[in-house]
């Protein structure tokens, strides 16, 4: 019989505060120049690039091995604000193994998860503190911070789901969420390139 390289099991911590994971071995930050392209209006993004502000970053709970079986987790926070009308938000991505399927639960905050099969039918789930989400496999999916303080959220995936980002840079979203008279709004997204 193989022997199994066995994991040690352990524990780490989510600051409630904050989102933060302490220990984490791998933080990710992204300023709107990692993200450009991303906003429906590019005159708007263009003039926020010069104050490059971070709109969101992730915190990697552990360095899974990318295989069959593993789990990842991460926590997400977005800070609030907006390039034009348009809020914060993720880069945005399938998975690079379409099949796999993902939880998300909330923590701090409220947020739009905006999910989005590849021939383009929508779905929106409002989250906030408490609200777990289920991404089912082959779902695009961001998540948009349309509050005031940061949205924040854990996710679990299995640990070989990858990203697929090419697609959404190329294609983008059918649907944008945009602030009008002070509420998030359902829009489409006039840059959206059907597949
Ligand atoms: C991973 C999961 C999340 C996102 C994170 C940042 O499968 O969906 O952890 O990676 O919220 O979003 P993005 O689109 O920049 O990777
Ligand atoms: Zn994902």
């Amino acid at each position: 019989m193989d022997m199994i390289d066995y994991i040690t099991p352990f524990t780490s911590t989510v600051d409630l505060q904050t989102g933060i994971i302490g220990d984490a071995p791998l933080i990710v930050t992204r300023r709107l120049s990692d993200v450009r392209g991303l906003y429906a209006d590019a005159q708007a993004e263009a003039a926020l690039v010069s104050d490059n502000p971070l709109t969101y970053e992730v915190y990697y709970g552990y360095n899974s091995p990318e295989v069959e079986g593993q789990l990842g987790y991460c926590t997400t926070i977005i800070r609030p604000g907006e390039v034009g009308d348009e809020y914060f938000m993720t880069k945005g991505h399938y998975h690079a193994k379409a099949d796999r399927a993902e939880v998300y639960y909330g923590l701090i905050g409220e947020g739009y998860l905006l999910l989005q099969t590849p021939e383009g039918k929508i779905n929106i789930q409002e989250m906030r503190a408490g609200v777990v989400a289920y991404v089912p496999p082959h779902w695009g999916h961001r998540t948009i911070n349309v509050g005031s303080e940061n949205f924040v959220f854990l996710s679990v995936f299995p640990a070989d789901a990858g990203y697929d980002y090419k697609t959404i840079a190329e294609h983008g979203f059918a649907s944008i969420i945009v602030e009008r008279e002070g509420r998030p709004t359902v829009a489409p997204n006039p840059r959206y390139q059907v597949k």
